[in-house]
């Protein structure tokens, strides 16, 4: 693969910097093309933790960047485009998880990492789609579990756990659209095709999926199967790195419109511009953060125990 100019200029400034670019699975081709570590947001964040490198360059969602900052506070942590939102994070502000806290008092607030560090200070617990199942499970069976953001995780979650679990009301509004016509349409164009889905995805979409799981381990699913068709049901951004795994195989996205737009905001000249003035850089005031960290920690004493 020939690197473009601007390619191989950010990765000299990366290395002069002792800076490393992480970068999630739905990010813009040509900015996965030159990531020091490629990965879902707990990945990255953990590749942060472990890294001597002493700033971070994020190339994901604003949560992300800042799930990054909670877990290495003695490192900088930029992120080139600060208005990288995610609208699922978006869907529940700290007013609201107060009161349905007060609401349910006895809850266990399990909160998946896609929010923001103010949700995750006010929770007892982080998960993944990886790990959400694990974590409910980690819960005594009398206790209530209030599941923030993703109703449809959440949902889904509940379904193999046997728990008392109150979703929230949010979703992921690419997930949330994919309909289940639009699987059968695409079922149709590609009869020999597995159908592969993400958790946030509605439940009547994940009944016609045959396999269902995060990203991470879609990618596992895809490269250890000897099918050679999948179509594919979350963000397009995956197909890259997917494709690149396994040449040979055909990968549909599930719907054309399965794109985060705020996910592809960060361009190659961000990266660049960010390196040069070693600004935005991702900022959370120390109360919250430990209250956010802790969170996060008892979700990884939580996985380093399985
Ligand atoms: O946590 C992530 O990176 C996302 C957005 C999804 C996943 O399943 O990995």
């Amino acid at each position: 693969m020939t690197l473009s100019l601007l390619q191989n200029e950010i990765i000299a400034l990366l290395r002069r910097k002792n800076a490393i670019l992480l970068v999630h699975y739905y990010q813009r081709p040509e900015v996965q093309e030159i990531a020091d570590f490629l990965g879902d947001s707990l990945a990255l964040c953990l590749e942060a933790s472990k890294t001597q490198a002493e700033v971070i360059v994020f190339a994901g969602v604003h949560f992300m960047a800042e799930s990054a900052a909670i877990l290495c506070p003695d490192k900088t942590v930029l992120i080139p485009r600060p208005d990288a939102g995610c609208p699922l994070a978006d869907t529940i502000t700290p007013e609201a998880l107060k009161k349905a806290k007060a609401d349910h008092p006895a809850a266990t607030v399990v909160t998946y990492i896609n929010s923001t560090a103010e949700i995750k200070a006010l929770s007892d617990i982080c998960c993944t789609s990886a790990n959400a199942r694990h974590v409910v499970e980690s819960i005594p069976m009398e206790k209530e579990i209030l599941m923030v953001p993703d109703g449809n995780l959440a949902r889904y979650t509940a379904r193999f756990t046997n728990r008392r679990v109150i979703p929230w009301t949010g979703s992921c509004p690419f997930h949330q659209a994919l309909t289940p016509d639009e699987i059968r349409t695409r079922k149709n164009a590609y009869p020999d095709a597995l159908f592969i889905a993400h958790p946030e995805c509605r439940p009547e979409v994940l009944d016609l999926a045959d396999f269902v799981g995060s990203t991470a381990a879609m990618l596992r699913y895809v490269q250890q199967s000897d099918h050679p068709a999948f179509i594919v049901g979350t963000e397009v951004g995956i197909l890259v790195r997917m494709q690149k795994d396994n040449p040979g195989k055909v990968l549909v996205p599930a719907a054309d419109h399965m794109v985060c737009e705020t996910m592809k905001y960060t361009t190659l000249e961000d990266i660049h511009a960010t390196l040069l003035n070693m600004k935005p850089v991702v900022a959370i005031a120390e109360e919250k953060r430990l209250a956010a960290l802790a969170s996060l920690k008892s979700m990884l004493s939580l996985s380093e125990s399985k």
